[in-house]
């Protein structure tokens, strides 16, 4: 039986170097001569993804729920393509995917408070119900302090250190979902230098990055 490609997201907070080790690890799978791709979540390039990023910047307002739904929509866009390349053989990296979208959204306060959630976790999941599922989904955990001092937060909307708190309590409910529904969630510790993280990551791959048997699996289906 011919294998497809592997599916390997990776997430994590803000600074955590999630950027930097899918870069890493498309190049190392290009010099080792298999066949990668790397895509990222939001894709800004889109009719969809302009207006995350216009909203991403600030520079548009939406509503908390339309902006929720674009972000899926943004994947869901992508869907058909990330399911042909996979079936083609290719493996693909994944930078933020739909765990990104739960953990933001389901994180929002409700405007005048401190209490959350303004959106319901099972409403925020339910429209990525269905997407191609990783293989692998390697969450890069760096601590506020260390995620601080490489070079603070950004400019854009949820680039604050409560809004990364109660984002990482969310993650830790969707790593626990998705490792009951039978995905893998690994944890890495992103504290540690780039290279040594680079090291844990590509150990992990290992197994999977040479193909998979089974078939494309349906997200929390
Ligand atoms: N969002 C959402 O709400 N809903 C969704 O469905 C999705 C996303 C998919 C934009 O995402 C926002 O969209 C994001 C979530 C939300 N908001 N926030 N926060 P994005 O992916 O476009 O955001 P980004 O700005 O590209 O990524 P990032 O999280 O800020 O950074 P990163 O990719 O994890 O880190 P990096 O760019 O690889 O590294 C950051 C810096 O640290 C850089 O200078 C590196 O050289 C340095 N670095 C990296 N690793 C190390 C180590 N190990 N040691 C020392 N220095 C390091
Ligand atoms: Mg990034």
């Amino acid at each position: 039986m011919t294998k497809r490609g592997a599916f390997i997201v990776i997430e994590g907070l803000d600074r955590s170097g999630k950027s930097t080790q899918a870069a890493t690890l498309l190049k190392r799978l290009q010099d080792a001569q298999s066949p990668a791709k790397l895509i990222n979540f939001p894709d800004r390039t889109t009719a969809i993804g302009k207006m995350i990023d216009s909203y991403l910047r600030s520079e548009s307002e939406l509503d908390d729920r339309a902006v929720h739904l674009l972000f899926s929509a943004n994947r869901w866009e992508l869907a058909k393509s990330i399911e042909e390349t996979l079936q083609s053989g290719e493996t693909i990296i994944c930078d933020r995917y739909a765990f990104s979208g739960i953990a933001f959204s389901a994180s929002k306060i409700r405007p005048g408070t401190n209490s959350y959630p303004l959106l319901d976790y099972s409403w925020c999941r339910a429209p990525d119900v269905g997407l191609p599922a990783p293989d692998m989904t390697i969450f890069l955990d760096v601590t506020q302090e260390v995620a601080r001092a490489r070079g603070g937060y950004g400019e854009e909307r949820y680039e604050k250190e409560g809004v990364q708190r109660r984002v990482r309590d969310v993650f830790e409910r969707v790593a626990e979902e998705v490792e009951g529904s039978g995905g893998r969630w690994v944890l890495v510790n992103a504290d540690e230098s780039e290279e040594e993280v680079q090291k844990v990551v590509w150990d992990t791959v290992k197994e999977i990055i040479g193909g998979i048997e089974g078939p494309i699996e349906k997200l929390w289906d």
